[in-house]
């Protein structure tokens, strides 16, 4: 089966090349928003959205990925923090193991359960190693998981767990820092987990500048995801866009 989404990842991994997500909460926006978020997007040549929360109530997803399906060709990828966020408007799903955690539920529980309908869903899944890295103050996702987040000191531990991820036959890693995190992931970590694996590398969770996405890049990310930053400041998404596609011209 053709997966188009992750040979586009691999493809721009061999070539060095850096992706710009903006992460879209259904929880946060409306059409109005939405419409102009989109035009932004497509402006800044933003190159995915990732749409999904770790606590969506709203009834708006399956909208949500409509409206942007309609309005332009960026691919939705699904960043589901349950089982019941699946919508098969989107082009891929984030198929999430929380890795840096210890609770079955999240390695492998809520899988068994929705495994048929993901599988169903006619979505690319792309399985992911989840590792939440602590950032400084509680945030949703670390509460919900109910699992503690890596240490952010503990470059050894994240290289080690990014390894065993990659080797039981993950495809992406994402190291997440959570929504509105007080502190966004280290370069130091981001340096020695990509210099360990092959996979392509998802950064996110309180990254709020520019030059923070540019340095994360020159790191090793392969894709920077900003939401929060971007809900504040629609704006920033041009600048933040441009930080990332700047690399790999001027290292
Ligand atoms: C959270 O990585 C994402 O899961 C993005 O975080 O909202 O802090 O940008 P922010």
């Amino acid at each position: 089966m053709l997966k188009p989404i992750y040979h586009s990842l691999m493809e721009k991994k061999q070539q060095g090349k850096k992706s710009f997500a903006v992460l879209i909460d259904p929880d946060k926006v409306n059409d109005n928003n939405m419409e102009q978020l989109i035009e932004l997007a497509t402006e800044s040549k933003v190159d995915y959205f990732l749409v999904g929360g770790s606590l969506v109530i709203s009834n708006y997803l399956d909208e949500c990925v409509q409206l942007i399906k309609q309005r332009c060709s960026i691919p939705v990828i699904l960043f589901p923090g349950s089982p019941s966020q699946v919508s098969k408007y989107a082009d891929a799903l984030l198929y999430l193991s929380l890795i840096s955690g210890r609770n079955p539920e999240l390695l492998i529980g809520q899988h068994v359960v929705s495994a048929p309908i993901v599988k169903q869903s006619g979505l690319e899944i792309m399985p992911t190693g989840y590792m939440v890295i602590d950032g400084g103050a509680p945030t949703t996702v670390s509460y919900i998981s109910n699992a503690t987040p890596l240490p952010s000191d503990k470059n050894e531990i994240a290289m080690c767990t990014a390894m065993a991820g990659e080797m039981l036959g993950m495809k992406l890693i994402y190291m997440d820092a959570g929504s509105g995190a007080r502190r966004a992931i280290s370069e130091s970590m981001i340096q020695k987990v990509a210099s360990c694996i092959d996979i392509p590398l998802i950064i996110g969770g309180g990254i709020t500048s520019p030059e923070k996405a540019y340095l994360n890049c020159k790191a090793g990310a392969d894709v920077i995801v900003v939401g929060n930053a971007i809900e504040k400041d629609p704006s920033l998404i041009k600048e933040m866009a441009e930080a990332v596609h700047r690399i790999p011209v001027s290292v």
